[in-house]
């Protein structure tokens, strides 16, 4: 609704389909000292992967150096990346994980 300054009103109707929202890649970095088994949990734990793909993703991330692990709403991936850096630091591990755009 919008007020005009002769006090017209103007009532819109809202398309009926809202755009996407923009999406982003949280994306888990190699290191050499985080356990494998950490990982893995994380992934289970944190991304909802089964232990199958989860253990495939952290061998990725090990010989490839980085991976997606999944591509959410920004709000959504933010949280999960301080939910990874939390589980990090609480283990003293130097796992990283960023957000990236979709591009
Ligand atoms: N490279 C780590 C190791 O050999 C395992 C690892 C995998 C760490 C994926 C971070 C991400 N223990």
């Amino acid at each position: 609704i919008e007020i005009d300054k002769q006090g017209a009103t103007t009532v819109e109707r809202q398309s009926a389909r809202l755009a996407p929202p923009p999406m982003y890649q949280v994306i888990l970095l190699n290191d050499d000292y985080t356990p494998m088994e950490f990982v893995v949990n994380v992934l289970e734990r944190v991304f909802a992967k089964t232990p199958e793909q989860a253990e495939q993703l952290m061998l990725k991330v090990h010989y490839e150096g980085r991976a997606v692990c999944g591509v959410y709403p920004r709000d959504i991936a933010a949280t999960k990346v301080e939910i990874v850096r939390q589980l990090a630091q609480s283990r003293q591990h130097p796992l990283q994980c960023v957000m990236e755009p979709v591009p």
